[in-house]
């Protein structure tokens, strides 16, 4: 291994145009799958109700499957659990051979996924810690020859495809910390000082992502901390080569923005509320509860509920955006029940008022200004007024759809009043008074 500096090549290259396909807006909701060597100590200190002080933020960090980094800062409440329960003498990395997923069966995991609205599913493939889920040429620091000893991607894969859904791959671009040697990441400097722009990391990271677009075909590639810099010039390693030759096998992918170049496809966002429509694609990233790896510190308290979810779904698609909701499955592959249920209910839910949320875009507003619980999207002459509080058994709807028709997801037609206010209600059939959110679909 060598370590040159950052070779940015001699001239800017030039990327290929990267616009957010039709089916990905259409999408709206897909499924993170955070699974790898990190759900075999599935743990990171719980979220304090008043959240992590900054300079805590890493030593005590809430992603699980940034363990391989937390176990290292001595002192952390990680690096002390670490060595209580598996002793000074077991490294993270060892952990692989343990790390049995028993009878995972990707049919029943990714039908689960399915049946919870997913229209595209992104496994993390490479996280940072480096360790491979598919079988790859490039090391033997994988799913494929250590622990599972299966091709855990090539299995998601090939379940998601038969399931009709989309498949895409997460993969973690200038941060492997199984071929790198630096001290641990200790902050937000850190993080950027100590991210890969060599040579030799820069063919490493590319030849791996080639073996994933030359055996999967991904619809979408999710790169994470962005591409080392060493490989952002006209290489054929570097990324404008990259994306130039994954598009010509998959001419309608998607890409997202965290490649570190004047490129980019949907935008990411990640445990962050947005506040109204942004005109460019966008894609909102969160776990049930604080972290994407699979915690076992976590109890309800710490995790959205279904109604939560659903009524987070409305709101960001009501904005232009997408929901990458993250599945952070056990080692062996079975999904915990606190993410199980909500799941549940957002596919019950879908499957009733889905219209108002697939296919969609955004009206000539999210919400109201007055911040009345609504959110409104449109599709095909039709707005959907999304109410978020159906247990106030009426809503006020806005002047410019007053005299439109108006039907609940059931097909029946809804009661609209015109109020001694001089505002027009929706009355809520009591059916749905009970429900989380229901969608009145409006005209045209
Ligand atoms: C971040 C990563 O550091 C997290 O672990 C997670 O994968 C999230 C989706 O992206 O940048």
């Amino acid at each position: 291994e060598t370590r040159t500096g950052p070779d940015l090549g001699h001239a800017a290259p030039e990327y290929p145009d990267t616009p957010v396909p039709e089916w990905y807006r259409d999408a709206k909701l897909g499924f993170f799958v955070h699974w790898g060597l990190y759900s075999v100590p599935a743990w990171a200190p719980a979220h304090p109700p008043g959240g992590v002080p900054t300079e805590d933020a890493y030593a005590h960090h809430q992603y699980a499957e940034w363990y391989a980094n937390t176990v290292r800062i001595a002192g952390s409440p990680t690096w002390r659990r670490h060595q209580e329960l598996y002793g000074t003498g077991t490294s993270y990395e060892d952990l692989a051979d343990q790390w049995n997923p028993g009878g995972f069966d990707a049919d029943t995991f990714v039908g689960a996924l399915v049946d919870a609205g997913a229209r595209y599913v992104v496994p993390t493939t490479k996280h940072h810690d480096g360790f491979c889920l598919w079988d790859t040429a490039t090391t033997t620091f994988s799913a494929a020859r250590r622990g599972p000893r299966r091709d855990l991607i090539a299995e998601l894969h090939d379940a998601t495809r038969r399931a009709g859904t989309r498949f895409g791959v997460y993969f973690s671009g200038a941060l492997d910390w199984h071929v790198s040697d630096y001290p641990p990441i200790e902050s937000d400097t850190d993080l950027f000082r100590f991210r890969r722009a060599d040579e030799w990391f820069s063919r490493y990271a590319a030849a791996q992502l080639d073996e994933l677009v030359d055996r999967f075909r991904p619809d979408l590639l999710w790169n994470d901390i962005e591409w080392p810099d060493g490989g952002k010039g006209q290489q054929d390693f570097a990324v404008a080569a990259l994306l130039r030759r994954y598009l010509a096998v998959v001419p309608d992918g998607a890409v997202n923005d965290r490649w570190g170049v004047p490129r980019h496809g949907f935008l990411t966002r990640e445990y962050t509320h947005v506040a109204d429509i942004v005109a460019e694609p966008w894609e909102s990233t969160r776990g049930l509860g604080y972290s994407f790896g699979y915690n076992q510190a976590e109890d309800a308290s710490h995790s959205l509920s279904g109604d939560a979810l659903i009524r987070l779904l409305a709101d960001v698609v009501s904005k232009n955006g997408n929901l990458l909701i993250n599945v952070g499955p056990r080692a062996d592959g079975s999904i915990p029940e606190l993410q199980e249920s909500a799941m549940r209910e957002l596919g019950t839910w879908l499957r009733r008022d889905g219209d108002a949320i697939y296919a969609t875009r955004p009206w000539v507003r999210a919400d109201e200004e007055n911040g009345a619980p609504r959110a409104y999207t449109a599709a095909e002459g039709v707005v959907n007024v999304i109410a978020l509080d159906p247990a106030a058994g009426e809503f006020d709807l806005p002047e410019e759809l007053a005299g439109r028709p108006a039907r609940w997801a059931d097909g029946t037609e809804a009661a609209l009043e015109r109020g001694p206010d001089g505002r027009v209600h929706a009355m809520v059939p009591d059916a749905f008074r009970t429900e989380p959110a229901v969608a009145l679909r409006v005209g045209p």
